[in-house]
């Protein structure tokens, strides 16, 4: 018991391959140092997909141009010291068990979310063998590859080494929603950013991008059949997302293992549809805005109106047919009932068919889940259509539990299973139950800004039974964009998003059984911050450079 404490102290303090994140399920390291060999090279599979060789290749190029260096004060002369004679790896070699068919990443990264296969084993000897990445699919050597990214440091450009050989990783990931929801309604992002933010999404191996594409603020998305709707609804022409707009960002994240869920918000959140469509909207503009939504400009669908109901249908068909994904969201956040209560035309739909409002709901959602359906996708829809009303939805449908991490109880004893993406943990601005104040106009403040650490602690199965485990499909970190725009996307999301990337990668606990720990994930999550500012992405740091270079 005593003689093995003060091993054990020394590798939590040595923090082995401490730029890895997520951190893998299993990790073995040795001591021995190992150097790239200069003519190093990445050996793909002989009958490679495209996406695959692409993939290979970026790994490659990041391999070469990475600089990460040990932070350490007077680190980079011992390691020269230890790296002089150290033994060359000449090359990684990929496998997929023989005759099975290679799909390409991107068939594999968009199938649904059962279905994936994200494991890989990697094994990186010490004596100068070649290194072997082995995975069922090449989704998994892509997962592989991320990883094997991670484990090299710089010295000067001099030599790309470890001095943790022989390494052995098994990997796989907890729950296969691991992802990030952009707005792109209330600031608009234009396609360069959205990619730049897929790339480093990818680097902490997260597995789906939310485009909540439309809000009240603007309808960027020019929908086939419905393109008055963004020529009206967008701030400016150059403003909108076209079809081979989507396309571009759909096959840019499949080949980065990355499945868009689109996001139509239905039946609130659709002011910006009046501009085209005035007869499907009410209380456009309602005043005091307060009354008829939670932030203006007010407009919602009259949903009770039948054709409505067939606008909005008929507008999930042609969107939903523009993704490969086989999720699609209809919203379903935030209604506000008061809004219905004086709109003549709802009041004489009601009365036309008979129906109450809650009932209208019903026939509106189950017509545009229906379609859904009958397109072979799965409706995701938010958690205030399953608490605060009674609606016919398909057994399969996707819940995302928004406001409050207590809410994931009363949904999973639905039976529904469910993405968690509670506000009191996730939001990358305000979350619900922060605001700080209040003007004489009702407009609320708040701190848009929560640290990575909150998240970090968060539990996927916080309060469910065992037997509700399955339903949990993992989490996602949202940035909603009434705050954010391009030049601030960076540094709001990351690293901070990548918090609830190691989360929903590991599960409940750590790979050792161990609870997450803030202070042991701090020099990684920090290594990896440098990682995403060499390739481009402004992550903000999360502690000076002292901690560091000078480590306790
Ligand atoms: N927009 C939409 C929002 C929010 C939601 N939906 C939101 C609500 C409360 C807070 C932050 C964001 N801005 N469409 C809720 C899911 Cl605190």
């Amino acid at each position: 018991m005593y003689t093995s404490l003060p091993a054990l102290l020394v590798v939590a303090l040595a923090c082995p391959c401490r730029a890895l994140w997520p951190i893998p399920r299993s990790l073995e390291t040795g001591s021995t140092p190992l150097v790239l060999a200069p003519d190093f090279r990445i050996v793909g599979l002989r009958d490679s997909p495209a996406d695959l060789s692409s993939a290979v290749a970026r790994s490659q190029a990041y391999i070469r141009t990475d600089r990460m260096q040990r932070l350490v004060v007077g680190r980079a002369e011992a390691d020269r010291a230890r790296v002089q004679d150290a033994m060359q790896l000449p090359s990684l070699v990929l496998s997929i068990p023989e005759g099975e068919g290679v799909g390409s990443i991107a068939q594999e990264a968009v199938g649904p979310l059962g279905t994936r296969s994200e494991e890989y084993v990697l094994h990186v000897p010490a004596d100068g063998a070649p290194a072997m990445l082995a995975a069922n699919s090449t989704l998994g050597l892509l997962r592989g590859l991320t990883t094997f990214e991670q484990l090299w440091y710089d010295l000067d450009g001099n030599a790309t080494y470890t001095l943790e050989a022989p390494i052995i990783v098994t990997d796989s990931p907890a729950f296969p929603y691991r992802g990030f929801m952009l707005d792109t309604s209330r600031n608009f992002f234009p396609i360069t950013d959205i990619k730049r933010t897929l790339d480093a999404m990818s680097w902490t191996k997260m597995s789906q991008f939310h485009w909540h594409v439309t809000d009240s603020h603007s309808f960027p998305l020019q929908v086939p059949g419905f393109e008055e709707v963004a020529e009206k609804g967008a701030y400016a022409q150059d403003m909108i997302y076209t079809p081979a707009d989507v396309q571009d960002v759909i096959t840019y994240a499949a080949e980065r293992g990355i499945d868009v869920l689109m996001d139509i918000d239905t039946p609130g959140h659709t002011a910006a549809i009046y501009e085209s469509h005035p007869e499907h909207i009410a209380c456009y503009l309602g005043s005091p805005w307060q009354t008829y939504a939670n932030e203006p400009p007010a407009g919602q669908l009259r949903f009770a109106s039948p054709s409505t109901t067939t606008f909005t249908t008929e507008l999930f068909a042609a969107a939903a047919r523009m993704t490969m994904s086989s999720l699609f969201s209809t919203g379903g956040d935030e209604l506000n009932l008061e809004c219905y209560t004086n709109d003549t035309a709802t009041q004489e739909a009601l009365a036309a068919t008979n129906q109450t409002l809650e009932e209208a709901l019903n026939t509106f959602t189950m017509s545009t889940h229906g379609v859904l359906t009958k397109l072979g996708k799965t409706g995701v829809i938010k958690s205030d259509m399953v608490l605060d009303h009674n609606l016919t939805l398909p057994n399969d449908t996707v819940v995302i539990v928004w406001k409050s991490s207590a809410d994931a109880v009363s949904i999973a004893a639905k039976g529904f299973q469910f993405v968690h993406q509670p506000s009191d943990y996730f939001y990358l601005d305000c979350g619900a139950g922060e605001w700080l104040g209040q003007d004489p106009l009702g407009n609320s403040w708040c701190d848009p800004f929560k640290t990575w650490h909150r998240t970090y602690t968060f539990d996927p199965f916080m309060n469910l039974s065992a037997s509700q485990h399955q339903l949990v499909l993992g989490g996602q970190q949202p940035l909603w964009t009434e705050q954010s725009e391009p030049e601030n996307l960076d540094s709001i999301v990351w690293p901070r998003a990548a918090s609830s990337a190691e989360v929903f990668w590991t599960g409940a606990t750590l790979p050792d059984g161990l609870p997450r720990n803030v202070s042991s994930a701090l020099p990684r999550l920090h290594d990896l911050r440098f990682r995403m500012v060499q390739r481009g992405v402004q992550a903000i740091p999360l502690q000076p450079l002292w901690c560091a270079l000078r480590p306790g």
